[in-house]
This record gives structure tokens, C-alpha cells and sequence, in this order.
């Protein structure tokens, strides 16, 4: 649990069916969680930010295997994603997940990082991954508004696992204060829905 132990009041966690969210202001390779999202491209080659973090701390393996599903299967269109394992990283996969770029929001974006979400919840369950951490996929390089990205992501994850049995922990992993300050916000909100 290491890492939320100091952000565990009412706005970092909240309850969905026998599930739960965390929020978490931290560096996404750290996480412990069975796996990781990268926010990755249609490539899957690597890239900066996360992406570039994530092939750094998990080595050489996770680009390997990156390599074997492009030769397999081609580029990922945005709103799919594809699963590795986790090389070095904590995390025992990860999964690389390519959202929309930004062009303004008339070219279905909104969608398309609902859908992003969505398929890395079904790589999850498949794969029998029990705890997963989302970094705010598509809101750095790709210019996503990251305040409407940030519902999309918290509504899309509760309304997938809320129905589930077997519980899961899903955590929102954050780099800003500003990105805090956003799902903290919906956090809060959800939370005084619920009790
Ligand atoms: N841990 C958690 N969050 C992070 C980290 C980290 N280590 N590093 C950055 N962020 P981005 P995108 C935050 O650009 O918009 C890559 O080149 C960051 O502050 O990583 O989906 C890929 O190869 C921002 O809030 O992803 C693609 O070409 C969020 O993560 C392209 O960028 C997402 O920023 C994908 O762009």
C-alpha cells in the first residue's frame, strides 16, 4: 500500500460496487499494482512522457515484446491497447493503451478516450488483473482538455467496475497539482453523491 497512505482521506478514495478508487499524486512506474497503463501511440515503440518512463524503468524487454505485437498485429488504432509484461517495473504487465489526439473535439475525441479506458478495463479482467493505476491518458502531449478528460476517465472506470464481484483497486495516477486539484474534485463530488 506504501504509496497512499498519506492521501488517504475522503477526497483520494471512493468506493465503487466492491471496488475501489485512489487517487494519487506520484510516478506511475512506481506503482505496485498488478499492471500499468502507458499512455502510448499507435506505434508502440516509445515515445516521452509516460511512455518514455515507462520503457526506461522496465528496460529492454517491454519494447521486445512491443516489437513482437507490432510485427504481429500492426499500429494500435487510438482507443485500443495492447498488454506486455512489466519488464523490471513493480507492475507484472502493462498495458499500452493509445488515446485521441486533441484536434479540437469535433473529430469524436471524446469517444476515443472513452474507449481507450474501456479497453484497458477489458485487457484487465481478461488477464485476471486484479489492481491497475491509469496515468491522465491523452492530456500531455496529445492536448486533451485535462479536465473533461478526467470525467471521462472517472466515469468510465466506476461504470465498468461497479457491477463487478470480485473487487478491484484502480488507481488515478496524477503528475500535477493541477491534475490533483481536478480529480480530487470529482472524487469529492462522487463521494457525497454516494454516502
Ligand atoms: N507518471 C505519471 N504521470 C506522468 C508521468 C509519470 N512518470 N509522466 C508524465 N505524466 P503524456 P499523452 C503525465 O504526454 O498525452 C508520448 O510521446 C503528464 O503530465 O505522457 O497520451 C507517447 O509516445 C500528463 O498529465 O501522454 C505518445 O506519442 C499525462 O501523464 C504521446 O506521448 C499524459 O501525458 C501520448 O500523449
Amino acid at each position: 500500500m506504501g504509496h497512499h497512505g498519506r492521501l488517504a482521506d475522503e477526497s483520494h478514495i471512493a468506493t465503487a460496487g466492491s471496488s475501489t478508487l485512489v487517487l494519487l499524486r506520484d510516478d506511475i512506474t512506481l506503482q505496485n499494482t498488478d499492471a500499468i497503463v502507458n499512455a502510448a501511440n499507435s506505434g508502440l515503440l516509445g515515445g516521452g512522457g509516460v511512455d518514455g518512463a515507462i520503457h526506461r524503468a522496465g528496460g529492454p524487454e517491454i519494447l521486445r515484446q512491443c516489437r513482437e505485437i507490432r510485427a504481429g498485429s500492426g499500429r494500435c488504432p487510438p482507443g485500443a491497447a495492447v498488454i506486455t509484461g512489466g519488464g523490471n517495473l513493480p507492475a507484472r504487465f502493462v498495458i499500452h493503451a493509445v488515446g485521441p489526439v486533441w484536434h479540437g473535439g469535433s473529430a469524436n475525441e471524446r469517444e476515443i478516450l472513452r474507449k481507450t479506458y474501456d479497453a484497458c478495463l477489458t485487457l484487465a479482467l481478461s488477464n485476471d488483473i486484479r489492481s491497475l493505476s491509469f496515468p491522465s491518458i491523452s492530456t500531455g502531449a496529445y492536448r486533451f482538455p485535462a479536465e473533461e478528460a478526467a470525467r471521462i476517465a472517472f466515469v468510465t472506470v466506476r461504470q465498468r467496475i461497479e457491477p463487478l464481484s470480485e473487487p478491484m483497486e484502480i488507481r488515478f495516477i496524477v503528475f500535477s497539482e493541477y491534475d490533483e486539484q481536478i480529480y480530487r474534485q470529482l472524487f469529492a463530488e462522487y463521494s457525497s453523491q454516494t454516502n
